[in-house]
């Protein structure tokens, strides 16, 4: 079902500040960035390499408010990993099947991701703690 891991999010209160970071420690390169009001975020992706169905990266992410997903996590437990995003070739078929095992959805349709993917997210309680992202790439 998982093609490879699309992107590791690392939830930070200074975007400029992180990416400076990641860029000077790792030699890595920012590829996109978007404001994603929907998900209530201010995105980096960092390429790591290119792999099955799409690239993978380092995803930095600077919440646009307290009372948003990254926003609360940041108040909560502070700079870190916040979530594992796997590649997986339809985002609607993942989501039937995982939601068939059990695992509780938090979308009930894809969402608009970073570079025209298709996201969805999965609960974190119901995969042990790790907050979980299918991304869909968009079609090249
Ligand atoms: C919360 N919890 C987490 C967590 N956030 N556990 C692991 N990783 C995280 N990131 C735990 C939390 O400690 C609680 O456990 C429990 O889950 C419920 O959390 P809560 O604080 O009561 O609830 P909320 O209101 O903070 O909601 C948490 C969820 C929310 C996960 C439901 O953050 C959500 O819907 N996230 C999905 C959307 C999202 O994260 N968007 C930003 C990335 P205890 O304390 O009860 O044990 S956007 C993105 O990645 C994009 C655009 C992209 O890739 O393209
Ligand atoms: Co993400």
């Amino acid at each position: 079902m998982f093609m490879r891991i699309d992107h590791v999010g690392i939830a930070c209160h200074d975007l400029e500040e992180k990416i400076a970071l990641f860029e000077r420690t790792f030699e890595l390169t920012v590829v996109a960035r978007e404001i994603n009001e929907e998900q209530g975020v201010k995105e980096a992706m960092l390429h790591i390499a290119d792999g099955n169905g799409g690239g993978s990266y380092i995803q930095l992410l600077e919440p646009l408010g307290p009372d948003t997903p990254v926003g609360k996590f940041l108040a909560k437990r502070g700079e870190g990993v916040h979530h594992v995003a796997f590649g997986v070739p339809d985002v609607t078929e993942a989501m039937r099947e995982i939601g068939s095992k059990g695992v509780r959805l938090l979308d009930e349709k894809p969402r608009h991701g970073s570079m025209g993917s298709s996201i969805a997210f999965l609960h974190p309680k119901d995969v042990g703690g790790m907050l979980t992202e299918l991304v869909q790439a968009q079609e090249h």
